[in-house]
C-alpha cells in the first residue's frame, strides 16, 4: 500500500482562510503574535534544512546519535508485540532521522506501516519518493494536514496498534501548559497499549542553548522574516523586511527560548483590507522552543495519564527520545 492523502479541500481553499485567520487574530492581539507552525512553506522548508545543517544546531546531531547509534535500543523501546501496527510520524519533514529506525524495523522484518504526517504537502512528497526509492518494501501512507485530523484519519485506517514519533524536540513549539494539554489529548486519542517516542531536548549551558537560536549567519533571523514573504505572498500584504528585526532569548530558569520580531519604526502594514500599525521596538511573538529538566518531562508524563516505558539519551546527555505507553 502507497498512498498519500491530503486534507485540502477541493471547493475553496480552506487552507489559505485558516491561515489568514490566524495571521489577522495574532496581529491584531497584544503582544502581537504568529505562529510557528506557519514557518514552513518551500522557503521555510530550505531554510529549515540550512538550520539543522548548523554547527551551532545541536539538536539534529544529538537526535540523529541516538537514531544512528542506539537503534536496536529505539526498536525494543517502541515493538512489544508481534502483531503488525502503525508507525505514526508528526511534522516527519524528510525524515532524516527516523529513516535510521525504518531501515532497521524492514531489514528485521517487522511488519509496520509508515505514516509520515506533515502540514506541508511539498515536503511529504519528496519523503515519499525518497522511502519509496531507499526502502521499497516499505509500506507508506503519507498524510498532510494538521496533527489531530490526521490521526483521526489514521485511526480510520486502522485499528492495528499506533506507534507515533514525534521527534526533533517540536514539543518544544508549545509552551509546558500547551504540552501538557498536547500529551493529553494524544493520550485520550490512543487506546490502551500504544505507545509515543517524544523527542526533548534538555536543558544545558545556556550559551550552547543561545547559540543554536541566535546565530552568527543570520539563518534563524531569515526563517523568521520568511514568515513575513509568506504572509506577503499569500494574504497580499506588504511587509517591508529591512523595517523587522530578529531577535533572540533564552530563559535558563524557565526553559524557554524565544524568538521575536522587532518593529523598527513606527509603521503600518496593510494585509489585504487590514491596516496593522505597529509602533517603534514593538514585538512580533514569534517562536518558543522550550528546553526541559528530566523532572519535567516526568511531570508532563504523569500529568498526560502516560506510563514509562524507557528512555535512550544521546552521548553528549544533551537530548533525550522518551518512550511512553498508555
Ligand atoms: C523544528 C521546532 C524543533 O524549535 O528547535 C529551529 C525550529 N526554530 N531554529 C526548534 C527552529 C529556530 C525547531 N523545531
Amino acid at each position: 500500500m502507497n498512498l498519500q492523502l491530503n486534507a485540502h479541500s477541493k471547493v475553496g481553499n480552506t487552507q489559505t482562510d485558516g491561515f489568514r485567520q490566524d495571521v489577522l487574530e495574532g496581529l491584531t492581539a497584544n503582544p502581537k503574535k504568529l505562529s510557528s507552525k506557519y514557518f514552513y512553506d518551500k522557503t521555510g522548508d530550505r531554510i529549515f534544512q540550512e538550520i539543522m545543517a548548523m554547527p551551532e544546531y545541536y539538536l539534529t546531531q544529538c537526535e540523529l546519535d541516538i537514531f544512528k547509534n542506539k537503534t536496536a535500543d529505539l526498536a525494543r523501546l517502541i515493538t512489544s508485540e508481534k502483531e503488525p501496527f502503525d508507525l505514526i510520524e508528526l511534522g516527519a519533514g524528510d525524515a532524516m532521522k527516523s529513516t535510521f529506525l525504518l531501515r532497521y524495523l524492514v531489514e528485521k522484518g517487522i511488519k509496520f506501516t509508515y505514516m509520515p504526517i506533515d502540514i506541508s504537502g511539498n515536503i511529504l512528497s519528496v519523503l515519499h519518493e525518497k522511502l519509496n526509492k531507499e526502502l521499497p518494501d516499505l509500506d507508506i501512507v503519507s498524510l498532510e494536514g494538521e496533527y489531530f485530523e490526521m490521526l483521526h484519519k489514521a485511526a480510520s485506517l486502522s485499528d492495528r496498534r499506533k506507534v507515533i514519533l514525534f521527534l526533533g524536540s517540536n514539543i518544544g513549539n508549545m509552551d509546558i501548559g500547551e504540552a501538557e494539554n498536547f500529551c493529553a489529548d494524544l493520550n485520550s486519542n490512543l487506546v490502551s497499549g500504544d505507545r509515543i517516542l517524544i523527542g526533548f531536548d534538555l536543558k544545558k549551558n545556556p550559551h550552547t542553548i543561545l547559540n543554536a537560536y541566535n546565530d552568527p549567519n543570520g539563518i534563524t533571523a531569515r526563517f523568521n522574516l520568511n514568515l513575513l514573504t509568506r504572509i506577503n505572498r499569500e494574504l497580499h500584504a506588504d511587509f517591508d523586511l529591512e523595517q523587522f528585526r530578529h531577535y533572540q532569548t533564552y530563559d535558563p530558569i524557565t526553559g524557554a527560548c524565544k524568538s521575536y520580531l522587532v518593529s523598527l519604526k513606527d509603521q503600518k502594514v496593510l494585509i489585504e483590507d487590514h491596516s496593522i500599525s505597529f509602533k517603534e521596538n514593538e514585538l512580533i511573538d514569534m517562536e518558543i522552543s522550550q528546553k526541559f529538566s528530566a523532572e519535567k518531562i516526568e511531570e508532563l508524563r504523569t500529568k498526560s495519564g502516560f506510563e514509562t516505558v524507557g528512555e535512550i539519551r544521546d552521548s553528549k546527555k544533551w537530548f533525550v527520545d522518551a518512550v511512553w505507553q498508555v
